[in-house]
C-alpha cells in the first residue's frame, strides 16, 4: 500500500498525488485500521469505545489525516477559551457552566437569505462528517482529532451573499455571568474571528459540533465552533453565536489585541516566526516529553489543498 509520508513521518493526505480510486480505497481500509488501533491504544473517548458514537457522523477519509489521535483526556483538559481564564487547565475546570441549550446562530449582513437557526436545526442542515484533522496552535503545540461537523460552504450555499460579501466575520458568546474570564482585560470581547469568503468557502474550513463521537466538550467550544486546520488555533472561534458576511476585512480579537504578532491570515507557516519565537517546530500533545519541539510543522499545516488560495500573496506580508 502507498502511503505517502513527509520526511519528518507526518501523513500528507492532501497531496494532489493521492487521488486515484484505488489509493482512496486503500486509505479508507487503513483508516479503519487507524481507528481501531487508536482506540485500543487509550486514543478515543472512552464512553464512545464503550456505548458506540453518540453523535452519528460518516467518516470522510479523504479529508482525515491518518496521524495517532490526540488522547481524549488532553484534548480535553489542555484547552486555550480565555473566556474561562487563560491557563490551559481552567477552561475544563469553569466550562461546565456554559448554558449550551437553546442556542441560535444568527447568519446575516450581505446575504439575500439571513436567518437565525437553532442548534437542532443548524446540525440538520448538512450530513455530518467526522474528519480527523491536525491543530497547530500557534504557541507551538498541535493536536490530532477527530471533529464532526460539515463544511462551513454549505451555510454559504443557504444563505445566499450578495456581490458585497467578501468576509466571514464569526463572533462567539461573552458572557459574563457564564463566563468568568469575560471580566478580565485580556482580549476584547466577544472573541471574533473572521476568513475571506473564499477561505471560508474551502471544503476544509468545519463547522464542528462535535468529536470523538461526541457532542463537543464545553472547554472544546459547544455547541459549534469552527475549526480550521491551516490555520493556527485562535482562528478557530468557539462557541459561535452569530455569523456576518461582511463587505470589509473585520478585526479579530488575537490582532486588536497584538497586531505585529497575530495577523488577519494565521496561516500555519514555518517559514514565519512569530516575532517572539519560531514557528519550524512543534510539540505533538501526548508525544513528547513536555518541552520536546521535536516535530517539524509544515507549510499551511500539511494542508497543501489551501495554497491557490493565496496563489501570488507575500505570506511573509500578510501573516
Ligand atoms: N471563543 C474562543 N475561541 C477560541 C479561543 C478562545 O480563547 N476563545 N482560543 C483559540 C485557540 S488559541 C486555540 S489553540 C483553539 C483551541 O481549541 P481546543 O481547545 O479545542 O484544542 O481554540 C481557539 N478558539
Ligand atoms: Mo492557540
Amino acid at each position: 500500500m502507498l502511503i505517502k509520508r513527509s520526511p519528518n513521518g507526518i501523513d500528507l493526505p492532501f497531496s494532489s498525488e493521492i487521488t486515484p480510486r484505488e489509493m482512496y480505497e486503500s486509505r479508507r481500509n487503513f483508516m479503519k485500521q487507524v481507528a481501531v488501533g487508536a482506540a485500543a491504544l487509550g486514543g478515543m473517548h472512552e464512553a464512545f469505545a464503550q456505548n458506540g458514537p453518540k453523535l452519528a457522523a460518516t467518516l470522510n477519509p479523504a479529508f482525515s489525516a491518518m496521524d495517532k489521535h490526540t488522547a481524549y483526556k488532553d484534548a480535553t483538559t489542555y484547552n486555550n477559551y480565555y473566556e474561562f481564564g487563560t491557563d490551559k487547565s481552567e477552561p475544563a475546570i469553569y466550562a461546565g457552566s456554559l448554558k449550551t441549550r437553546p442556542w441560535t446562530v444568527s447568519i446575516e449582513g450581505e446575504v439575500k437569505k439571513p436567518m437565525t437557526l437553532d442548534l437542532d436545526a443548524l446540525l440538520k442542515l448538512a450530513p455530518l462528517e467526522e474528519r480527523v484533522y491536525r491543530l497547530r496552535c500557534v504557541e507551538g503545540w498541535s493536536m490530532v482529532i477527530p471533529w464532526i461537523g460539515y463544511s462551513f460552504s454549505e451555510i454559504i450555499k443557504k444563505v445566499e451573499p450578495t456581490g458585497n460579501a467578501k468576509y466571514v466575520e464569526f463572533v462567539t458568546l461573552a458572557d459574563k455571568k457564564q463566563m468568568p474570564g469575560v471580566g478580565s482585560r485580556v482580549l476584547q470581547w466577544p472573541y471574533t474571528e473572521g476568513l475571506r469568503i473564499d477561505e471560508a468557502n474551502h471544503p476544509l474550513a468545519l463547522l464542528t459540533f462535535g468529536m470523538y463521537g461526541d457532542v463537543l466538550p464545553n472547554q472544546n467550544g459547544a455547541p459549534v465552533r469552527m475549526v480550521l486546520p491551516w490555520k493556527y488555533g485562535f482562528k478557530s472561534a468557539k462557541s459561535i453565536v452569530k455569523i456576518r458576511f461582511v463587505k470589509d476585512q473585520p478585526r479579530t480579537s488575537w490582532n486588536l489585541s497584538a497586531p505585529n504578532e497575530y495577523g488577519f491570515y494565521s496561516n500555519v507557516n514555518p517559514d514565519v516566526d512569530h516575532p517572539r519565537w519560531s514557528q519550524a517546530s512543534e510539540r505533538r500533545i501526548g508525544e513528547d516529553g513536555f518541552l520536546a519541539r521535536k516535530r517539524k510543522t509544515l507549510m499551511f499545516n500539511g494542508y497543501a489543498d489551501v495554497a491557490p488560495l493565496y496563489a501570488g500573496m507575500d505570506l511573509k506580508k500578510f501573516y
